[in-house]
């Protein structure tokens, strides 16, 4: 297992390359281009300014999270193929720097959702936190104006470009089914993964988060069988998954060390995260240990040691400690501890093999 951490680039990140260099076993930046807007190709001066950062403290590049799939593209229009050169064009540039895996999601108009991201728990840390209920009550435009009027809520996926046309997007999927959605998920992946296979990287597609339809938009990878569907529908060793264990697991119903064990293979790079799951579906996010949250961490961490993964892992998100002002999610000293307990973990089956 190689363990990466996410950063979002120099003057966009409270968290800097040297303390991350300071993290036990860290040897990968998990990096993007935040301000591309999605379907655009990344200019290879901009991806050339990451790697001269990251080779100073002798990281590497190999794992991008994400290149963001153009909404065309989810929605099959005709200006999908515009989008989708641009995307092999990018795999090829980012394939200069040695990049391994590329992590994207398929999920319409939003990425992770959450109602409050600095949730006070017991301890006094804070935390993201979902409550259902909010969810199917909330006018999803009021969740992005208030998201929109907070300079410091900008979040993955929720880049204004993509959210300023918000009601025309809700429009466009009116009619849009998750069989619709699969089958440009299809012809996305039928276009990109020979690509990917010249450039020898892997694309990983990221689960839905939460893993159910949310504001009645499709979402189709939200389960085990979403997961094996997704694998054939282009049947090749570059089509993979990230397993983000806090996203898919946030269903009680998905078995996370169950889908590791029968898709190992498949999986290039994992993200390790708990959660606390309510009996009224809310959840929290906790800190890693298993004990913590509704997620056997301990377990998961095991079924990828079973057949010696050997991907990429992340810690996924934190919650937000010892005062720390960070990205909500995003911070350095609880996915700092994160790693510490999945190395503990690890390092102790590697003793009893
Ligand atoms: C999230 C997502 O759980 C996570 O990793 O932070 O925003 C994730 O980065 C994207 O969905 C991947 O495309
Ligand atoms: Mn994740």
């Amino acid at each position: 297992m190689k363990m990466g951490f996410r950063w979002y680039g120099e003057g966009n990140d409270t968290v800097t390359l040297e303390q991350i260099k300071q993290i036990p076993g860290v040897e990968t930046i998990v990096w993007a281009l935040h301000d591309m807007a999605a379907g655009d190709e990344w200019p290879m001066e901009k991806i050339l300014e990451v790697k001269k950062s990251a080779d100073k403290y002798g990281f590497n590049l190999d794992v991008v999270e994400s290149v963001n799939v153009h909404e065309d593209i989810k929605l099959g229009l005709p200006t999908r193929d515009k989008y989708i050169e641009n995307y092999k064009k990018t795999i090829e540039k980012l394939a200069k720097v040695g990049v391994k895996v590329i992590c994207y999601n398929f999920m319409p108009v939003f990425d992770w959702l959450r109602t409050d991201l600095y949730k006070k728990t017991e301890d006094g840390s804070t935390a993201l936190f979902y409550e259902k209920a909010r969810i199917t009550d909330i006018d999803p435009m009021e969740l992005v104006n208030k998201i929109a009027s907070n300079p410091d809520l900008t979040m993955p996926g929720w880049e204004p470009e993509r959210l300023k046309n918000l009601t025309q997007l809700f429009e466009a999927y009116k009619n849009v089914t998750e069989e619709d959605l699969w089958n440009n998920l299809k012809y996305f992946l039928e276009q990109i993964i020979p690509v990917a296979e010249i450039n020898d990287i892997k694309m990983a597609v990221h689960p839905d988060d939460p893993p159910w339809s949310i504001f009645g938009l499709p979402r189709i990878v939200k389960s085990r069988n979403d997961l094996a569907r997704l694998l054939k529908l282009v049947d090749s060793p570059y089509n993979c998954l990230t397993l983000c264990s806090g996203a898919i697991g946030s269903n009680p119903n998905n078995d996370v060390p169950a889908m590791i064990r029968e898709f190992g293979n498949r999986i290039a790079f994992a993200h390790i995260r708990n959660v606390k799951i309510y009996e009224n579906g809310d959840f929290i996010e906790t800190s890693h240990r298993t004990c913590d949250g509704s997620l056997d961490i301990c377990d998961i961490v095991k079924a990828y040691h079973e057949f010696g993964f050997t991907g990429y892992a992340r810690p996924d998100h934190g919650r937000h400690i010892w005062n720390e002002q960070c990205r909500p999610g995003y911070g350095l000293y609880d996915r700092a501890l994160g790693i510490m307990y999945i190395w503990g973990i690890w390092d102790t089956l590697q003793r009893t093999k």
